[in-house]
């Protein structure tokens, strides 16, 4: 039997992945909806070609709990892509709400499992574990419980009886040791470990966006790219097939997303070829004092041929250039020299203030140095000079 595995789509009918709304001209629907459409496209047709008996999504089909009604019907549709060829057979994620998910059961041939429930097909048999959200799993693990759910799941693991078919468990959770697409670890959240999972033929995983394997556990990552964080992700699915036991991951090729980096007034003089069609964020570190003289309209214009250009300046505060100036100060008037070239705006009389300082310095007895080379104006006059005791 040949199965696809896909999991987190999060279908979201408002949020590309820059956060912003960038409309897809034929349609005036978000681009991102037409991007997910494009990807479950190439789904199908790798189904068509290769063959697939049966696909599995493992969670967050939807973004959010309660989806819209736009969202729904997109379910709809991109599901419908699949089941012409094979059943579709599903369990909630995080992002799903409890009732979402399984809304979608009505479909002809899709099925979204509860917990531990099994759907059989042949020789195949696939038990779902959805996201470990309490309310949903309060039916399966009754009554006053002391144990984590965590503990809880993995006792009910141990207890599902083997009997020679191919058993795949179809589930949404952290795995521990599995990294995320900015490469660190989930914590504070239910993770099960590769030995939980270890006694079935495969876990059809989903919830962390990076593709890995860990032990049994495949995770194919999101469908598309999510957010900056994934953009260097490859995205796509597994293949597997239940005669061998092997699963390959078939990558599909989404929206290129890029992120440039700019420090202002060293801007980007010639066009970026290789911005086709891609979603673009371009971060340009700017001084408070500078930011009125940023052209972000102009900026774009280096990206010619990018379906979005989103300019973010990253306006660098005077308090953190005072900050890092003043670690290599050593005196007062070292400190007041870091305060003074990080204000040039303000009109201040130097020569006059830095008189005072000395005065107070020497009726004070405190010593007045100033270890970087900068013009001392008041050098030249006598009050400099500590009075002889
Ligand atoms: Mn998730």
């Amino acid at each position: 039997m040949k199965i696809i595995h896909m999991a987190d789509i999060h279908i979201d009918q408002r949020k590309t992945v820059n956060g912003r709304i960038i409309e897809d001209p034929a349609t005036s629907l978000n681009i991102r909806m037409k991007d997910l459409a494009d990807c479950m496209d190439k789904v199908a047709s790798f189904a068509a070609q290769n063959g697939c008996d049966l696909f599995l999504i493992a969670g967050d089909i939807f973004e959010r709990p309660i989806p819209l009604p736009i969202e729904y019907l997109w379910a709809m549709r991109l599901l419908t892509k699949l089941t012409g060829t094979a059943p579709v057979v599903a369990v909630a994620g995080n992002h799903d709400g409890e009732k979402a998910a399984r809304i979608l059961s009505f479909l002809r041939n899709v099925t979204v499992l509860d917990p531990f429930e099994e759907f059989t097909m042949g020789d195949l048999r696939v038990i779902g574990i959805p996201y470990p959200d309490p309310k949903v799993y309060q039916s399966f693990f009754p009554g006053p419980n002391t144990k984590s759910m965590e503990e809880c799941l993995r006792e009910r693991l141990k207890t599902v009886s083997r009997d020679g078919r191919f058993t795949i468990a179809l589930g949404h959770t952290n795995i521990a040791t599995a990294r995320t697409p900015s490469g660190r670890e989930v914590v504070g959240e239910t993770t099960l470990t590769p030995k939980d999972l270890s006694g079935f033929d495969y876990a059809a995983w989903g919830h962390i966006h990076r593709a890995q394997v860990i032990g049994k556990v495949h995770y194919p990552g999101s469908l598309d790219i999510q957010n900056y964080d994934e953009k260097d992700e490859k995205k796509g699915f597994f293949y597997l097939d239940t005669a061998t036991g092997k699963a390959d991951f078939i990558e599909i090729h989404t929206r290129p997303v890029k992120t440039f980096h700019f420090t202002y007034p060293n801007l980007p003089t010639v066009s970026r070829p290789d911005v086709r069609d891609a979603i673009c964020k371009v971060t340009v570190e700017i001084s408070e004092s500078d930011f009125p003289a940023l052209n972000q309209e102009d900026l774009t214009k280096y990206f010619p041929d990018a379906l979005d250009v989103d300019v973010c300046p990253q306006v660098v505060h005077h308090q953190r250039i005072r900050a890092e100036s003043a670690k290599g100060a050593t005196g007062i008037m070292d400190y007041l020299n870091v305060y003074l070239e990080a204000h040039p705006e303000e009109d201040l009389d130097i020569d006059r203030i830095k008189k005072r300082i000395r005065e107070l310095c020497t009726e004070a007895g405190i010593a007045c140095t100033e270890s970087r080379d900068i013009d001392i104006p008041g050098d030249e006059h006598p009050e400099k000079e500590p009075k002889a005791a």
